[in-house]
């Protein structure tokens, strides 16, 4: 008898932004992510907490071109749902056409029409940190509550048009990176005094939830069968005190709920009062509506879909960016670090499963969990990536073990099945995949796609339903 359920959600995950290339064809217009993003986060000693770029990743793996044969390999695993995003430069290409463009939606029309005839369904991220520049440059992004309408406007669109095939929606990525990356994250800039530059980062937050809840009230008017949910980054929310000290101890805490924010506004439908505390504190103004309060409180999501890969910890006096969340990180050591020097913590991920369990007992989607490694061709002209094995093994068995303890997880999609640009570095050679493609950090290569040995360690454990584990 399997751990995991029989209907349980095997998969892999991609963006849009990091995968498909034809960045500028097809009458797409220019996303933020399509910009060497710029911009540092500072905390209130105005030093640089967090860095805050990305790298344009134009071309990709030009998944645009070969995402038939790509989903072909994917199917060859068993996947039974494959997560991406809907570019929505490809739909709206300024964000505020009259109407859409039609060779974007074709596009996700095949798409998903591929996916559905090898038995994989899709998983829609809406938006992840593709915000049209167009916006970002008039607006600011998300600190201007015009682009709540012009998202439920790309929302009704892509509802109306794909509602039919895909079932699985999240309305954002990660959307509490807002308060370490608010360039991707909200497609904004921040500028003048600390208190102001919070109450940016919160205005933003707040508007994206608006949009959540009014995406949600239109999902349920043109596809009621539709799950909708949230996506947030959970990485740096394990975060564990670095010694029992109290101060350790109740930083630790502070930072981990601070990172649930999104999370407890949008399954909880109001503000917690750790939150206010901060506004009061920091000084924030925002600009907010009995109204939109409703929404919020009558329109919440469904279910939580979140990111893991390491762990974080937390010592008193830490640098911490905007006393939002987030983390420098002090260097754990019980754990090893990833080339990247990401901690790699397995049981970590039971931990997070079975915090969001007591927090919200609502279904858990991991939808975003991998290892960044350098890959080698060896002699045999093979790749032997057994430390990316091993990474997949013990975290799947940790899910195993969160199931057992009780948490609803109802799916899990290995970030990167195929390899994709880093949004983090920019970088090609920062390998995720199960699949790998010869293209280096310069964009030189035959964009060839070849299975490395995890491709089979993924199939066995999907054709077991876990049981090989
Ligand atoms: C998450 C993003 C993904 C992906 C992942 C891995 O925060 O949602 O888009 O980029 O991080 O990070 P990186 O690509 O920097 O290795």
């Amino acid at each position: 008898m399997s751990i995991f359920p029989k209907d349980f959600l095997w998969g892999g995950a991609i963006a849009a932004n990091q995968a498909e290339g034809a960045w500028n064809i097809d009458e797409k217009g220019v996303a933020i992510t399509d910009t060497t993003q710029h911009g540092i986060a500072k905390n209130e000693h105005d030093e640089e907490v967090l860095p805050n770029t990305f790298y344009p990743s134009h071309e990709a793996i030009d998944f645009y071109h070969n995402y038939e044969r790509d989903l072909e390999l994917m199917a060859e695993m068993g996947f039974k749902c494959f997560r991406t995003s809907i570019a929505w430069t490809r739909i709206y290409p300024t964000g505020e056409e009259e109407s859409p463009n039609e060779k974007g939606l074709h596009f996700y029309d095949c798409l998903f029409d591929k996916m559905l005839a090898l038995g994989i369904q899709p998983v829609v991220t809406i938006s992840h940190y593709e915000t049209p520049l167009a916006l970002h440059k008039k607006y600011n992004g998300w600190e201007n509550k015009k682009l709540i309408s012009l998202y439920i406007k790309f929302c009704k669109t892509i509802f109306e048009r794909f509602g039919d095939k895909v079932h699985y929606w999240m309305t954002f990525n990660e959307m509490n990176n807002t308060q370490t990356i608010p360039y991707a994250a909200a497609a904004m800039d921040l500028s003048g005094s600390y208190s102001h530059q919070l109450s940016q980062i919160y205005q933003a937050q707040h508007n994206m939830y608006v949009a959540n809840a009014l995406a949600n009230k239109l999902a349920k008017e043109i596809m009621p069968d539709a799950h909708m949910g949230i996506m947030l980054s959970l990485s740096q929310a394990a975060v564990y005190p670095a010694s029992p000290k109290p101060e350790d101890v109740f930083g630790a805490l502070q930072l981990q709920r601070r990172t649930f924010v999104s999370s407890d506004v949008q399954l909880k439908g109001c503000y917690p009062g750790y939150v206010k505390r901060i506004w009061d504190e920091y000084n924030v103004k925002l600009d907010i509506t009995d109204e939109e309060l409703d929404l919020i409180k009558k329109y919440k999501s469904e279910f939580l879909a979140f990111s893991y890969y390491r762990s974080s910890t937390f010592e008193d006096g830490m640098k911490i960016y905007g006393d939002t969340g987030g983390v420098v990180g002090k260097p754990n050591p019980y754990l090893k670090n990833s080339a990247w020097g990401w901690p790699v913590d397995p049981l970590g991920l039971r931990w997070m499963c079975n915090l969001v369990q007591d927090r919200y007992d609502c279904p858990m989607f991991i939808v975003e969990n991998g290892l960044g490694a350098v890959d080698k061709i060896s002699e045999d002209g093979k790749i032997h990536d057994k430390e990316r094995s091993d990474y997949l093994k013990k975290h799947l068995k940790q899910i195993g073990e969160a199931i057992k303890d009780g948490c609803k997880v109802i799916g899990y999609t290995w970030w990167g099945p195929i390899d994709i640009v880093s949004a983090g570095t920019g970088e090609m050679n920062k390998r995720y995949g199960f699949i790998y493609v010869d293209r280096d950090n310069d964009g030189k290569g035959t964009m060839k796609r070849m299975k490395k040995d995890s491709f089979n360690v993924y199939k066995e454990i999907i054709e077991t339903n876990g049981n090989c584990l």
